[in-house]
């Protein structure tokens, strides 16, 4: 079933529940809200202080980074990880099945993007709502000339308590520690969070987070986003941050399916590329 509800400042949220999961899907940024398959608890993290207005980006759910991840090296004052995060998707298709229900949104180029990022493009979300949750993020360059993007699914993961927490599958994998001076480690055993942690994992293979407090493991798998970033603000970040609680620090991990950094996707002229993540409890 699918109902539509409001949220904060007229945002427009889809309200999907089958047998096996209930979701929620925010038209503004395309942002997957909620996800609780049937029976247990909430898997996403949204702040208690989180905005929900035109213009203001969504603290928690699935956040879409995009044409760009992090800052937009071409113009240093364009908003971090892209506009698709602020924009209004248009819902274009809810297709349901005994098993899940798939809701496709979708973006497409306009004036007001193409004065921040001069390409045409229509952005996909698929997103399927069962005892997983899949994310399909399709990138289809509809003008004639490539371009290279770099993206993300931002995902907040609700979790017990952040020190109780670990994330396993990057044993022995590089990642850029990107605290202070970007340096360039090895990974051994499984990532745990004791200080603010801002970390590109070069590996988009299968990855578990384990969280003890809860007693529950979250499986994150992605196909074609080579990168995952993995982020906890700690507590000195968390309380300089207007949309979080000082205490949400110890509530969420993000564990970010990606192509970020180095790692520009190009999309060639009247083509697309496709990334999956795909979410579920053990
Ligand atoms: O994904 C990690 C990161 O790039 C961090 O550097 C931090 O800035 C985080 O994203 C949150 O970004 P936001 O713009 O949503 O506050």
């Amino acid at each position: 079933m699918i109902t539509f509800t409001e949220k904060g400042k007229g945002i427009t949220v889809l309200v999907i529940e089958n047998k096996a999961a209930r979701a929620e899907i925010s038209l503004y940024g395309g942002n997957v809200l909620s996800w609780s398959p049937t029976g247990e608890k909430e898997v996403l993290f949204k702040s208690a202080k989180s905005f929900f207005e035109p213009g203001k980006t969504i603290r928690g759910g699935i956040p879409v980074c995009f044409p760009w991840f992090g800052p937009n090296q071409a113009d240093p004052k364009s908003p971090p990880h892209g506009f698709a995060r602020t924009s209004l998707w248009r819902l274009a298709s809810v297709c349901e099945t005994p098993k899940d229900t798939t809701v496709i949104l979708e973006l497409e180029s306009n004036a007001e993007t193409k004065a921040k990022w001069p390409h045409e493009f229509i952005l996909t979300l698929e997103v399927s709502i069962g005892k997983k949750l899949a994310v399909t993020l399709t990138t289809a360059n509809t003008g004639k000339a490539d371009f290279g993007v770099t993206t993300a699914l931002h995902t907040y993961f609700s979790i017990g308590d952040i020190k109780k927490t670990s994330v396993g599958g990057f044993d022995k994998c590089a990642y850029i520690d990107r605290i202070g001076e970007k340096t360039i480690r090895q990974q051994t055993g499984d990532v745990r969070i004791s200080g603010e942690t801002d970390r590109v994992y070069l590996s988009g293979k299968k990855c578990t987070i384990n969280d003890n407090k809860k007693e529950r493991t979250i499986i994150i798998e992605s196909d074609s986003f080579p990168d995952t970033v993995i982020w906890n603000p700690w507590i000195e970040k968390a309380k300089a941050i207007v949309d979080l609680e000082d205490d949400e620090y110890r509530r969420f991990i993000c564990v970010e399916a990606g192509s970020v950094l180095e790692n520009v996707i190009m999309v060639k002229g009247d083509s697309s590329v496709s990334q999956t993540m795909t979410l579920s409890l053990a």
